[in-house]
């Protein structure tokens, strides 16, 4: 595939080419230079809830290995790179006392990326509460909210000089609907109420994060969200009221506060029998509702559902739980229907329309914000070769039919500003450990040798063409 000819879809001149991962996912090091647990050590040393009792102890080991990484994304000829800072690396404890030895790992990430021309993405939260806070009641407690503006303040102070593009969350749907729902994340709490107190003050702590980040970074520097939306089809027209049950609990929970400034009132009614939502003050959706300079997207797959007869077995071909703990709080009568393959190494079905669909249906909804993806990538049962290659064609067919879905939704007008590879590397892939292959790039989980799959090469070429290839 000559770079020079590339025949596919070619982006725009400014398009933002990136990798991304995540501090617990890579980092290692769990317990080093002050460090303290997070939700997710915890969770990962509760027997039986990570396969083969994997942990993020060492993970990729990338906090010791920090220069070969950063090497591998220079060669890569990447523009971005997508992190997230460990809350209980900086601030151990999640308390106000800075850990320098942590800020000084995440300034030499940030240093070692602009010294390689790579503009340093920073998430603030994926996913790893500091234990404490957990302990004092955790997203479903309105304190958290507060303490997390804090610690993004914080973080501004710290590296908003350097740091140009700004992510408060990571999919927040996983953090109340999994954390507190279904309890197949951290902190494996299965409290229906509670995963909404939690949608809740993700929503405001995401508003009050922007602002004290405003307060203190660079005021050209891009502030963001990063949401896993589901794109929710009905299986037929006459499920278009389990689509919109499933919208607004997946998704319109957090655009309604964050983009909108009001919880949908479906929502509201929806989920009526669990909660009186009496943990929204007033002002708190004023305060969820902070302009933003990017909508953040994470795209998989589609959603599929139809209405629920109440009566044959219910199908939950999303992978998750029916009855209580399930992560779809107050839905009984949905089902999520089977969809055609192929699928990823997850059980996800692959379908790149999907996300052309997503992405012109934000445009519409919210013209004017630029959006990027700021993940997309399968996993795969990649195997090392004995010649040292790692042939990974299913990513490189996954990858280019995704990135012709956006290559299609530029076309049709929306404005999508980059693209991030989840993932830069092999990682712990939380609940599912480390046997769940979602890199461009092989760790041996022995040695932590790096090897760039064939993905990764075929990524390196995209790159330098801003643009695909005709084939896979
Ligand atoms: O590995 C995760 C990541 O942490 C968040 N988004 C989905 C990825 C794949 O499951």
């Amino acid at each position: 595939m000559p770079v020079s000819s590339p025949s596919g879809p070619v982006f725009p001149g400014n398009f933002l080419w990136g990798t991304a991962t995540a501090s617990y996912q890579v980092e290692g090091a769990a317990a080093v230079d002050g460090r303290t647990p997070s939700i997710w050590d915890t969770f990962a040393h509760t027997p039986g809830l990570v396969t083969n009792g994997d942990t993020g102890d060492v993970a990729c080991d990338h906090y010791h290995r920090l220069e070969e990484d950063l090497d591998i994304l220079a060669e890569l000829g990447v523009g971005a790179y997508r992190f997230s800072i460990s809350w209980s690396r900086v601030l151990p404890g999640g308390g106000s006392q800075l850990n320098q030895r942590g800020v000084d790992f995440y300034s030499a990430l940030v240093d070692g990326l602009r010294a390689r021309g790579i503009a340093p993405v920073a998430t603030l939260y994926h996913w790893d509460l500091p234990q404490e806070l957990e302990d004092a009641g955790g997203w479903p407690h309105r304190d958290t909210a507060e303490r997390f503006a804090e610690y993004a303040g914080r973080m501004g102070e710290v590296f908003g000089d350097r740091v140009h593009t700004w992510i408060t969350l990571n999919e927040p749907w996983c953090s109340a609907y999994l954390g507190y729902g279904s309890g197949v994340h951290a902190p494996a709490r299965t409290e229906p109420a509670a995963a909404l107190a939690a949608v809740h003050h993700l929503n405001l702590g995401h508003g009050l994060a922007v602002r004290a980040l405003r307060a203190s970074i660079d005021p050209a520097a891009r502030v963001s969200v990063t949401l896993n939306l589901h794109h929710v089809r009905g299986e037929s027209p006459g499920d278009a009221e389990a689509v919109r049950r499933i919208d607004a609990l997946a998704n319109r929970a957090f655009l309604g506060p964050m983009l909108d400034g009001a919880y949908p009132r479906d929502l509201i009614d929806d989920t009526a029998a669990v909660t009186d939502w009496s943990f929204v003050h007033d002002g708190d959706e004023a305060a969820a509702h902070a302009p933003l300079d990017l909508l953040g997207v994470n795209y998989y797959n589609p959603v599929l559902v139809r209405q629920w007869d109440g009566v044959s077995p219910r199908s939950t071909a999303d992978g998750h739980a029916d009855g209580a703990a399930s992560p779809w709080i107050g839905v009984t009568d949905v089902e999520f229907v089977t969809q055609p393959g192929p699928y990823t190494q997850m059980g996800w079905n692959i379908d790149e329309t999907g996300l052309t669909e997503l992405l012109l249906r934000l445009h519409r909804d919210y013209p004017g914000l630029p959006m990027m993806i700021t993940e997309n990538g399968a996993a795969f049962d990649d195997v090392l070769d004995d010649d040292g290659r790692v042939r990974d064609p299913r990513r490189v067919d996954y990858l280019h039919r995704h990135l012709t879905a956006v290559a299609a939704a530029i076309d049709g007008g929306a404005d999508v500003r980059g693209y991030f590879v989840w993932s830069l590397m092999d990682n712990f892939e939380w609940a599912h450990g480390y046997g769940k292959t979602f890199g461009i790039v092989h760790v041996d989980r022995q040695t932590m040798r790096r090897t760039w799959k064939e993905s990764a090469h075929w990524y390196r070429r995209v790159v330098a063409a801003n643009a695909l290839p005709a084939a896979r």
